[in-house]
């Protein structure tokens, strides 16, 4: 993968494309969403895949010429069915809000009721947010974590569920340094007679190592998009019980989505495999390992995270006691080239646009070859920088480690 034809054919293109690989080089993304595909996977995007229309699904399509189509197709629902031991896969949808979406279609009615958890305390925005499709079709009730412990409260989720008796339970969460117990979650669901719906996105990577819980076999329908620590391409697939099999693959298409983007789908395929080996296990446990090491250190440094720590690949620093807002303490980072994001942490004093706290994750760090070492360097660096946000030469100092840092973990090197 050299981009001759693109650099070639359209170099200003082309030297956009090559600044954003520096970028990615010489930086540390902390962001705990992204991550790093392999060659592979983004090669496979690559592929003339992209030129096909083939709307349906396989051997069932409404357009001529997707006999390979097909092929791929069934290629990754036999390794999605395997790397997740599910009865059902759809791999076709385009991303984590669209699959969320096609979900609710294909399972309730517009007006049933449904818990989620609270954006602003950890959820996410299409678990049912006012301002999403989500939280305007469906009457969407939230939970979200204890004031004391900011944990998720197992007794309150069931008697909220018990008053509501929603049709579905949301679980899964963006900003949640700990576990979903979906043990818990099932036997809530069968008190009150609702689904129960897991949103894997984050910790997907987790659950297939052994480090989370797994959703199976007590989620009746689980989605995940494939690009957080899935480590695939930019998307999102559904699995489910082979009795809303039919339900959901209405929802993804025709219901939510027209021609499906088969080298995204090649993509998927590649993804699968290379989750469905061992290394990826080991890569899983690592990426556990950095986030206690990392928080352990952050707090060493006196700095406080919400829940006190971290059980998964995340953690939350409560900024108020720093006195600065999560935007200066990200934009401090970010001038460091250490990239993260303001978040809300629970109870925010702050606002959504000015929130009190900055979201920190492992999964590309452990990608790029960090272990426990590294993490308590940077989580040394980052305490620096918070402290220190306003003065100059600190911040010159720590772009110089990360530059350093950065050089000695090389990303795509074949690109550079
Ligand atoms: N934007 C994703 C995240 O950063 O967690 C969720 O959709």
């Amino acid at each position: 993968m050299n981009y001759s034809n693109l650099q070639r054919h359209d170099p200003e293109v082309m030297a956009i494309v090559k600044k954003e690989i520096a970028r990615q080089q010489e930086s540390l993304a902390m962001i705990p969403s992204e991550n790093y595909a392999s060659l592979a996977v983004l090669e496979a995007m690559g592929t003339v895949l992209s030129n096909k229309y083939a709307e349906g699904y396989p051997h069932k399509r409404y357009y001529t010429g997707n006999q390979f189509i097909d092929e791929i197709e069934d290629l990754a629902i036999a390794r999605g069915k395997e790397l997740f031991g599910c009865e059902h896969i759809n791999v076709q949808p385009n991303a984590g809000s669209g699959a969320n979406l096609a979900i609710y279609l294909g399972l309730l009615k517009p007006g049933d009721t449904v818990m989620g958890m609270k954006l602003d305390q950890g959820g996410h925005l299409t678990h049912g947010h006012p301002v999403n499709i989500s939280g305007q079709l469906y009457h969407f009730v939230q939970y979200g974590v204890r004031k004391d412990t900011e944990l998720l409260d197992y007794d309150e989720i069931l008697a909220i569920a018990k008053k509501e008796k929603p049709k579905m339970i949301v679980t899964g969460a963006t900003a949640y340094p700990r576990i979903f117990d979906f043990a818990k979650f099932r036997k809530i669901c069968d008190e009150v007679g609702a689904l129960l719906m897991a949103d894997i996105s984050h910790f997907v990577g987790l659950s297939l190592s052994g480090d989370h819980p797994n959703p199976l076999p007590h989620a009746d329908v689980v989605m995940t998009t494939t690009h957080k620590t899935l480590r695939g391409p930019r998307s999102a697939v559904i699995y489910c019980k082979e009795k809303f099999a039919k339900s959901i693959d209405r929802a993804v298409f025709p219901g939510t989505q027209g021609g499906p983007m088969e080298h995204i789908i090649a993509a998927k395929a590649v993804c699968f495999a290379e989750a469905s080996k061992p290394e990826f296990k080991t890569y899983g446990h690592q990426i556990a390992l950095n986030a206690k090491a990392l928080a352990k250190t952050l707090q060493a440094e006196g700095l406080r995270l919400v829940s006190g720590g971290t059980d998964n690949h995340l953690m939350l620093v409560d900024c108020v006691p720093l006195k600065i807002s999560g935007r200066k303490g990200s934009e401090a980072l970010a001038a460091c080239n250490i990239y993260t994001n303001r978040n809300t942490i629970p109870y925010d004093p702050g606002s959504a646009f000015e929130p009190s706290g900055i979201r920190l994750g492992t999964p590309a760090l452990t990608t790029r070859g960090m272990k426990e070492k590294e993490m308590a360097q940077i989580g040394r660096l980052i305490a620096r920088v918070l402290k220190n946000t306003a003065t100059a030469s600190t911040l010159e100092d720590a772009k110089k480690e990360v530059a350093q840092l950065t050089q000695s973990f090389p990303i795509y090197p074949e690109l550079t």
